[in-house]
């Protein structure tokens, strides 16, 4: 029977699409929310490509529930969205008062999510800080005030959690620390812009200060999920961890020096996070390179960090080829490109100039992962953004074959690295459901499976929607009993 044919996923695997509170909600002002250090620095001039910022974006805080109706209307399992520190805890620290507002707006999402029976998959920090501890102590810089404060806000936001924990199972604490920590102090680019480049940056110190940061994002993780496995997993029952970014990383040609290379790449894109979280010690390599400036655990913390993770969890998009060289650390001083040897691209480009179609690459990872890191993994973040889609009529940006493609080849290499390669994956969460706003990039670059037109904020299913829904709907075994159709054969004796 071909039905039966088709591989499948758990029962229980977890489908939808992603979003982060900055990105989509605007409203910044309302009902008590305190400012985050993305609400002035997209405003900036100059931070943002087309000087689009966050004050609106796609009106998520106010149309949540045409958003969760239209996640409903695509048959999704569970969505992945982000809560705003500073709608819950306004200025942001263990001693400011907590928002009641906030939290009451988290909680009618999360209760209008279960009425739709969607899945609330929730990342608790996805890059908005609050600004208030920026300026009143350097914010990720400062590790004995953000790790405590962090671990408050998750016990704030557990206030909520608490009302419908019995419904709300699956938490994140930080999405891609590599991100926050390289391009908001090290390159610059994102919030809080901070960086060695004094063209960019009057203040910042980009050899010492990601590395910092890093360090102080992990012990808050870690810090956050000890408060949780101690005083809510027994009651609720929940999973906890951190998902990192990550792409696969290929050697440019087999040499001994760009085989290492590849791996030397891969040690400062996951293993600077998940080598500590899952391993229990940075990456040799690192050490390496940073000698002084890699700031040390002390025995206490690393007996909270390591194994501080319920699950592996991981946002990739891309493959890259890897040449040993060049003294960029925050890519282990090695070059990437997606140029190969003789002169071919590693795939379809997209708008963005950091990402590349590469399915293969997808599948590989997913191996990589589970065999050094030995836990079940969440795909929390996989998308593409067609080029030049912003200059296309509406209805020409919904038929996004590129993206299609994209996800045609992501989804093949989800189902062979679980069917055929034994993986074992629990979720997939496509970047992302609407067009957003897209941190330094504003709103030129579109990553949704849904056009947002942002002068009315109609949403517009895109093909590419239509393609993952047919997918999934395929490839998760239903609770619905189908009655088998008799063969002809058995028709035939019946008769
Ligand atoms: C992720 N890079 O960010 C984020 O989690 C999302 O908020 C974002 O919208 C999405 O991917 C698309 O960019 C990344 O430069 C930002 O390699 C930059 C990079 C990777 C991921």
């Amino acid at each position: 029977m071909a039905a039966q044919s088709v591989p499948q996923l758990r029962k229980d695997f977890l489908w939808g699409f992603a979003t982060a509170s900055f990105q989509i909600e605007g409203s910044l002002d309302t009902d008590g929310r305190g400012p985050s250090i993305w609400d002035g620095f997209s405003r900036t001039p100059g931070k943002t490509l087309d000087g689009g910022n966050g004050d609106v974006a796609t009106d998520s805080y106010r149309r949540y529930k045409e958003d969760i109706a239209l996640l409903k209307s695509y048959g999704v399992k569970a969505y992945r969205f982000s809560l705003s520190w500073s709608r819950i805890i306004p200025l942001g620290g263990r001693n400011d008062p907590v928002n009641e507002q906030g939290i009451a707006f988290y909680s009618n999402f999360i209760d209008e999510l279960i009425k739709n029976g969607i899945v609330p998959f929730v990342t608790l920090y996805h890059w908005d800080l609050p600004q208030g501890l920026h300026d009143r102590y350097g914010g990720w810089l400062n590790k004995e005030e953000v790790v405590a404060d962090f671990v408050n806000y998750s016990k704030a936001s557990f206030i909520c959690f608490e009302r419908f924990g019995d419904r709300v199972k699956h938490w994140l604490t930080l999405n891609e620390p590599w991100c926050v920590a390289v391009l908001g102090y090290g390159r610059g680019v994102f919030a809080p812009g901070r960086s060695s480049d004094r063209n960019r940056s009057t203040e910042g110190d980009s050899s010492t200060e990601p590395w910092i940061v890093a360090h102080n994002l992990i012990l808050s993780h870690a810090y956050a999920v000890k408060l949780y496995r101690e005083e809510f997993k027994a009651k609720q029952g929940g999973v906890i961890g951190i998902t990192l970014n990550g792409d696969w990383a290929i050697p440019y040609d087999d040499s001994p020096e760009n085989v290492a290379a590849a791996q030397a790449t891969l040690d400062v894109a996951i293993g600077w996070y998940a080598d500590p979280i899952y391993l229990g010690f940075y990456p040799p390599y690192m050490k390496q390179m940073l000698g002084e400036r890699l700031p040390e655990f002390t025995a206490e913390e690393l007996a909270v960090v390591k194994g501080s993770s319920d699950f592996y969890g991981q946002n990739t998009y891309t493959t890259n080829l890897i040449k040993a060289g060049g003294n960029d650390e925050f890519q282990g001083n090695n070059i990437q490109t997606f140029t190969r040897p003789d002169g071919t691209q590693l795939g379809t480009q997209a708008h963005c100039a950091w990402l590349q179609t590469y399915p293969e690459g997808f599948r590989a990872l997913l191996n990589y992962l589970w065999k050094r890191y030995k836990m079940p993994i969440y795909v929390t973040e996989n998308g593409f953004a067609v080029k030049n889609e912003n200059s296309l009529p509406i209805e020409k940006a919904q038929n996004d074959t590129d993206r299609v493609e994209y996800f045609e080849g992501a989804t093949e290499s989800l189902i062979k690295a679980v069917t055929e390669d034994g993986v074992d994956i629990r979720s997939y969460f496509a970047w992302s459901l609407l067009d957003n706003f897209e941190w330094a990039d504003g709103y030129d670059t579109r990553f949704g499976v849904t056009y947002v037109d942002y002068k009315t904020q109609q949403r517009y299913p895109k093909a590419s929607a239509k393609f993952l829904v047919k997918w999934f709907g395929e490839h998760i075994p239903s609770d619905k009993v189908e009655e088998p159709v008799p063969t002809s054969k058995e028709q035939a004796v019946e008769a």
